[in-house]
Order: structure tokens, then C-alpha cells, then sequence
């Protein structure tokens, strides 16, 4: 059930403005003319990235709970880059986003290295509510958009070979003063099976809050995979690597005892230093259980069929 209150940023123009103001006068007069063939406008992704238009909101994805507040969401992140405390936002304005390149390599058919822009003019936009659980036991509720990351992995022609998906975030010591610090392993690296990487829910990400996404929450373009802790959501990637052999994150090449790869949400499974059973919503003063895949596991929960053994929880 989606119980949530509508709130001013969702009423977008196209809903508040009657069709015939979003066509130009000159279409307007064709139209008067040539009859009732209807050509909206069509945007292309580069420009709805833009400005930030979510494109269609896919109504398959509905939440339990209401949206977070948009101030909070993106004053309140995880992005070591710029900071190991909460509140980076400021710092993160220092990343130019503009041109961002992006390479796609590996055991694909033809490695390539494109404009973040290019590639987007090859997808389609939508906007999604998703649920995050950060392995830290607090969460949150998002309107994001952006394209699934099924679409570039079909976009890059995998090889048979090809088991996983590396992300990699950018690496600038000079912009990033996190990255000063030696004793991480930069840059940022995530990785993800190709099961997971086709799987629907896979979203990459290029707006929040029907704005292009902001830099504090990983502009130009980043993941979201909601049934896994927040941490396997690389932000601001530069590099997807096609790979046979499983990647080692950054999280885990810091602490593999407390960070692997799978990173399933799971409430019976606790974090080493603390319990998984519950979570601090933001923006609110409640703590709710948490559940199994994060609420997910109709999307998600065959793939990890046969794996039982694996630590698919931590
Ligand atoms: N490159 C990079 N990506 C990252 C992180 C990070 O520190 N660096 N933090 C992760 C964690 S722990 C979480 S919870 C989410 C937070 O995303 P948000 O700040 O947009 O809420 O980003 C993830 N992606
Ligand atoms: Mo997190």
C-alpha cells in the first residue's frame, strides 16, 4: 500500500498545465490546422537529466512508509570522499561533474569510453520510490530517477565469460580531501553478479526529488540496489568493469570481517558490532523492524537460490 502525503514538489508542470501550453504556438496552430494528431514533444533523456525531469513514475515500485524529507536526504549522506562524517554536502560541490566520462570494459564485445551525456541519450528515464537501508541500522525513503542498470548491461554486450560488474567512483585526491586519506583503498569500488546487475530493480541513477541527483548524493550517475545495505550503492561512477573474478570492495578490503559482498539486508544476521533488527527512520523519531531483503525479496530473492552457504548477509 502506498500511504504517503502529496507534497509540493510532486505536482510537476506537466500535471498542473493543461497540454496545449506545452506545445509550441507554432505546433499549436498545426495542430488547429492539420486536426488532432497529437506529437507531444518528446525530451530527450539528456535534457530531462537536466533539469531533473523523472520521466513516467513506474508504479510498480510502492512503498510502506512516507517519502523522506528532500532537505534530509541530501544533507544527510555517506560519501567518504569528502569526509567520514554525515554532513559532506558542502565539500562535494567541489566535484565537477561536467564532462564526465564514463568506460565500460572488460569481457564485453567492445569496450568503450563515453560521455556520460551520450549514454544517457540511450536510455529511457523513469522515476522510482525505492526504500535504502544503511548497514549503519537507519534508512530512508527516495523518489529517484534514472534508467535500469539492466539497459547497460545490455547497452554493453557482456561475453559469455563475464560473471560480475565492477563500479568504480572517481578518483581526484585534489577535489576529494578523503581521498588524502592512504589508509583507504581508493578509489570506491563495488561490485555486483550480472544476475543482480539484470535484475529489475537495479536502477542507476541521475535524479532525486525530480532534480538532476545532487553531487553530495553521487551526480553524474550512480546505483541504487534497495535489498542490499546502502554501501553497495556506488556514487559518482566512472567505471563499470566486466569481470570473471568477483571484485573486492572497498568496504571490504577496509574490514572484510564486517563488510563482504553480498550485503543482503537481513535483520537476523547482526552487524558484528551491532543488531540488524531494526532501523532509525529518517526524519522521524521511530525505530521500525527491519525486513529480509529489505522488503524486496519477491524481486530478488531467487537469485541467491543454491547460494545458501555463502555469507550472504554481512
Ligand atoms: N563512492 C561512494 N559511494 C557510496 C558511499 C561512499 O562513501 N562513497 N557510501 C555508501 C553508503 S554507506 C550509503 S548508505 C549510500 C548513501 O547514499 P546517500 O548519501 O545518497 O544517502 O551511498 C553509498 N555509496
Ligand atoms: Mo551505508
Amino acid at each position: 500500500m502506498l500511504i504517503r502525503r502529496r507534497r509540493g514538489w510532486e505536482l510537476r508542470e506537466s500535471e498542473a498545465t493543461p497540454e496545449a501550453a506545452f506545445l509550441g504556438r507554432r505546433s499549436l496552430i498545426k495542430m488547429l490546422v492539420a486536426g488532432p494528431i497529437l506529437v507531444p514533444r518528446l525530451r530527450s533523456p539528456i535534457e530531462q537529466a537536466a533539469d531533473g525531469d523523472p520521466g513516467k513514475r513506474n508504479p510498480r515500485y510502492t512503498l510502506d512508509r512516507p517519502l523522506t524529507d528532500e532537505k534530509l536526504a541530501t544533507t544527510y549522506n555517506n560519501f567518504y570522499e569528502f569526509g567520514s562524517q554525515k554532513s559532506i554536502a558542502a565539500e562535494a560541490q567541489a566535484l565537477n561533474i561536467r564532462p564526465w566520462t564514463v568506460k565500460i570494459d572488460g569481457l564485453v564485445e567492445k569496450p568503450i569510453t563515453i560521455d556520460v551525456d551520450e549514454l544517457l541519450k540511450k536510455m529511457l528515464l523513469e522515476e522510482r520510490l525505492y526504500r535504502h537501508r544503511c548497514v549503519e541500522a537507519w534508512s530512508m525513503t527516495v523518489p529517484w530517477s534514472g534508467f535500469p542498470m539492466s539497459a547497460l548491461v545490455d547497452f554493453a554486450k557482456p561475453l559469455g565469460s563475464a560473471k560480475y560488474v565492477q563500479m568504480e567512483t572517481f578518483l581526484d585526491p585534489k577535489i576529494a580531501p578523503g581521498q588524502k586519506e592512504f589508509w583507504y583503498p581508493w578509489p570506491y569500488i563495488e561490485g555486483v553478479t550480472i544476475a543482480e546487475a539484470g535484475n529489475e530493480l537495479a536502477f542507476l541513477v541521475t535524479g532525486m526529488y525530480g532534480k538532476p541527483v545532487p553531487k553530495q548524493d553521487g551526480a553524474p550517475l550512480r546505483l541504487v540496489l534497495p535489498w542490499k545495505y546502502g554501501f553497495k550503492s556506488t556514487k559518482s561512477i566512472v567505471h563499470f568493469a566486466f569481470t570473471e573474478k568477483r571484485p573486492v570492495s572497498f568496504w571490504e578490503t577496509v574490514q572484510g570481517s564486517e563488510y563482504g559482498f553480498w550485503a543482503n539486508v537481513n535483520p537476523e544476521v547482526p552487524h558484528p558490532r551491532w543488531s540488524q533488527a531494526t532501523e532509525r527512520v529518517l526524519g522521524t523519531n521511530e525505530r521500525v523492524p527491519t525486513v529480509k531483503w529489505n522488503g524486496y525479496g519477491e524481486f530478488v530473492a531467487h537469485l541467491y537460490d543454491g547460494l545458501e552457504k555463502e555469507r550472504l548477509y554481512a
